[in-house]
């Protein structure tokens, strides 16, 4: 299954590239949260593809109406995650697609056309980019990590959440390295995997953010929890912790602060 799902987005991959040097139409799903013809096109070419070969895989998509789409034998896609990215001309965006089995994470793909990276995992058998295995980083200390996060949508309109995301950084950032803001949850995960980013949290993202990078991180050695530690649920939880795994106690700790 996971050769033809690459062929597949691969080919997806050129409408997203065609659309990243072209002009796009933008509309606004909320104040933040845009869309473009290209997420669509993108969207409908994988789940046409999808349908065909995968007849025992129901597909939650996010731009599509998901409401009575059972999460069980399940493909979850992102057809463009990082969209502002992909909109204003910054190269980490990508298509993102996690395969579930009885719920539990099976296979990952997530690509950049830009870069031409393509990262993937199945359980139990390693994560790739572009066919060489990844590892996590091997740091220790919070102090040494250079840690990422992402801004929720409702920052523009919850106070709610603007505070918790300020209140987080004041927290966090003295006490490590750095902190990086990319704009792709998905592309976040695989930076961990890879052992570019020691660790990374965000609030409110949707399942396709994560579907398919919270199986590349843990086949490259790495945790991924909520914000109390426990097992993260993709629909349920509101924080994702995602780290290498020897600062994720630390980080965990210094999240919480009150
Ligand atoms: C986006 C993320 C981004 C995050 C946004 C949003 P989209 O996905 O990957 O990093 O901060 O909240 O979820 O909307 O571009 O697919």
């Amino acid at each position: 299954m996971k050769k033809e799902l690459i062929k597949i987005i691969k080919k997806a991959g050129k409408i997203l590239k065609k659309g990243y040097y072209s002009n796009k139409d933008v509309t606004f799903k909320a104040k933040k949260d845009l869309v473009t013809k290209y997420d669509v096109a993108v969207e409908n070419y994988l789940k046409e593809k999808f349908t065909k070969k995968f007849k025992e895989f129901n597909i939650i998509a996010e731009e599509s109406d998901n409401t009575n789409i059972e999460f069980n034998n399940s493909i979850i896609i992102d057809p463009i995650d990082g969209t502002t990215n992909f909109v204003n001309g910054v190269p980490h965006t990508a298509i993102s697609v996690g395969v579930y089995k009885d719920k539990k994470p099976y296979l990952a793909i997530v690509y950049n056309p830009i870069l031409d990276e393509l990262y993937e995992a199945k359980i139990g058998k390693g994560a790739y980019l572009n066919g060489k295995q990844l590892k996590v980083s091997d740091e220790t200390e919070l102090q040494k990590a250079l840690l990422a996060t992402g801004f929720p949508y409702t920052s523009g309109s919850n106070e709610d959440d603007l505070n918790d995301v300020v209140k987080k950084i004041k927290d966090i950032l003295p006490l490590c390295q750095d902190l990086r803001r990319l704009g792709s949850a998905s592309i976040d995960l695989c930076l961990v995997a890879r052992g570019t980013f020691e660790g990374y949290y965000e609030m409110n993202l949707k399942p396709w953010d994560v579907s398919a990078g919270v199986l590349i991180l843990s086949e490259a050695g790495g945790k991924i929890t909520n914000i109390n530690g426990e097992e993260y649920n993709l629909f349920e939880d509101k924080y994702i912790v995602a780290t290498n795994g020897k600062i994720h106690d630390e980080l965990i700790k210094n999240l919480n602060l009150l």
